[in-house]
């Protein structure tokens, strides 16, 4: 079976967008309500245990209720999902002014992988659990809106409301190809990618970043620490395809 299409995550795979992106707007969120919350990047990595930023928030309050405080005290629980709808609601456009900024680059080796794979005609799809307006201004903001039109499906909180590591989002995403899991490949960061795209019977390669380095790959196909590029050499963590300098399509038709 040769490679029929790739399914790119987005947050922290496509860009650094966690530590750079959703976490200083996640903190403007907190200061424009005048919440006293304030995550720091350390704090923020152990809240990545749980993807969607609704849910992060939830688990923020229900985990860390010394730092949480008294801000969700007494609230039923129609009030509290109110209260996490309108704060995600202002969180996302807080993410759009940053992202606006463009301050937030493709990681190394996505530009040239994603126009490697549109030339060699591998259809292109993403699977992430973000909402759809934060895809739209990562495209808009690195690579160009033109690049997104390339992507056949696209699918975030939206379209698989529940998240990753549930394999919905990636099922969604096959299901809109017509294609078997043999004929895909996911690229993701972390082990909750991981375990969304393994729970779909997709193989999996993992580009790891700072948030994620130590988390457990061991039923990933590879993991390297970014795609590379011909001139600046991938380094693979996996033990298996030690001779891989970068990841180029003939790379990836050998995983499956
Ligand atoms: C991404 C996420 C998202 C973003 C925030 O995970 O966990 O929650 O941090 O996005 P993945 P929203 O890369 O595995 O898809 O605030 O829009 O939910
Ligand atoms: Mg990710």
């Amino acid at each position: 079976m040769n490679l029929k299409a790739v399914i790119f995550d987005v947050d922290g795979t496509l860009a650094n967008t966690e530590r750079d992106g959703h976490l200083p707007a996640f903190n403007q969120a907190f200061q424009s309500a005048n919440i006293p919350w304030q995550w720091s990047e350390q704090l923020y990595g152990e809240l990545l245990k749980v993807t969607g930023g609704k849910e992060r928030m939830r688990f923020f309050i229900e985990q860390y209720p010394d730092l949480a405080g008294t801000v969700t005290q007494g609230m039923n629980e129609a009030r509290l999902s109110q209260f996490l709808l309108e704060l995600h609601q202002s969180k996302t456009r807080h993410y759009l002014e940053l992202m606006a900024k463009g301050f937030i680059p493709l990681r190394t080796g996505v530009k040239r992988l994603i126009n490697e794979l549109h030339d060699a005609g591998v259809r292109l799809t993403i699977a992430t659990t973000t909402t759809n307006s934060n895809i739209t201004a990562l495209f808009k903001h690195t690579i160009g809106l033109d690049v997104l039109d390339w992507f056949e499906v696209v699918a975030g909180a939206e379209q698989a409301p529940i998240k990753k590591p549930a394999p919905d989002v990636y099922e969604y995403v096959l299901k809109q190809l017509q294609l078997p899991a043999s004929a895909c490949i996911a690229l993701e960061d972390s082990t909750n990618g991981l375990k969304s795209a393994k729970n779909a019977n997709i193989k999996t390669l993992i580009t790891t970043n700072a948030y994620t380095e130590n988390e457990n790959f061991e039923q990933a196909d590879l993991v390297v620490n970014h795609l590379g590029e011909p001139d600046k050499l991938c380094q693979v963590l996996s033990n298996k395809f030690n001779h891989i300098t970068h990841i180029d399509v003939s790379e990836l038709n050998k995983l499956i």
